[in-house]
């Protein structure tokens, strides 16, 4: 029998620039609420995103927050099959992808692990992160986070 646990609530990102990347997210926000032990609880509105550090079409980026009764590293192996699900390659570092999704934070947890370092080290220098986590969850963004990222183009669509 599994063992119990108490819920945590974790933030994820997505990200899309490959194909229909607004239905990707949509799909990839189904696909999450619907894994055994994760239960979504909202999800930001979807944002058009300039490439940062990365190349290709324009970005359609989101945030969700989860409940769930999973580990950190059982939530990502979760969001990693739905990256797959969707037909993610990764054939260099920031390539252009068909869906991405990072987990941001895990209740108050800091993690450093080969494969996991939790809270993402580089959330608070991207705008596609700060802006629909702040339209979800805006007592975890600062204005002085929002404003050192004013100069990323993102809109909502
Ligand atoms: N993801 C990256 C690198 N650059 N740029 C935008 N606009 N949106 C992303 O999701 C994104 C990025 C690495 O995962
Ligand atoms: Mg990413
Ligand atoms: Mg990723």
């Amino acid at each position: 029998m599994a063992v119990d646990r108490a819920d945590a609530t974790a933030f994820v990102a997505l990200g899309a620039n490959l194909g229909d990347a607004a239905q990707a997210l949509r799909d990839a926000l189904t696909a999450l609420g619907g894994t055994q032990g994760i239960r979504l609880v909202r999800s930001s509105s979807l944002y058009r995103t300039a490439p940062i550090q990365s190349t290709g079409p324009d970005y359609v980026n989101a945030v969700a927050e989860v409940s769930t009764t999973l580990t950190a590293p059982a939530l990502l192996d979760a969001l990693q099959a739905i990256e797959n699900g969707a037909g993610r390659e990764r054939p260099y570092r920031n390539a252009p992808r068909t869906l991405d999704m990072d987990l941001l934070l895990f209740g108050g947890a800091r993690i450093e692990s080969p494969r996991l370092t939790v809270p993402h080290p580089r959330m608070a220098q991207r705008a596609f992160v700060l802006v629909p986590l702040a339209e979800i969850a805006p007592a975890l963004v600062s204005k002085e986070q929002l404003a050192a990222v004013v100069d990323q183009a993102i809109e909502k669509i």
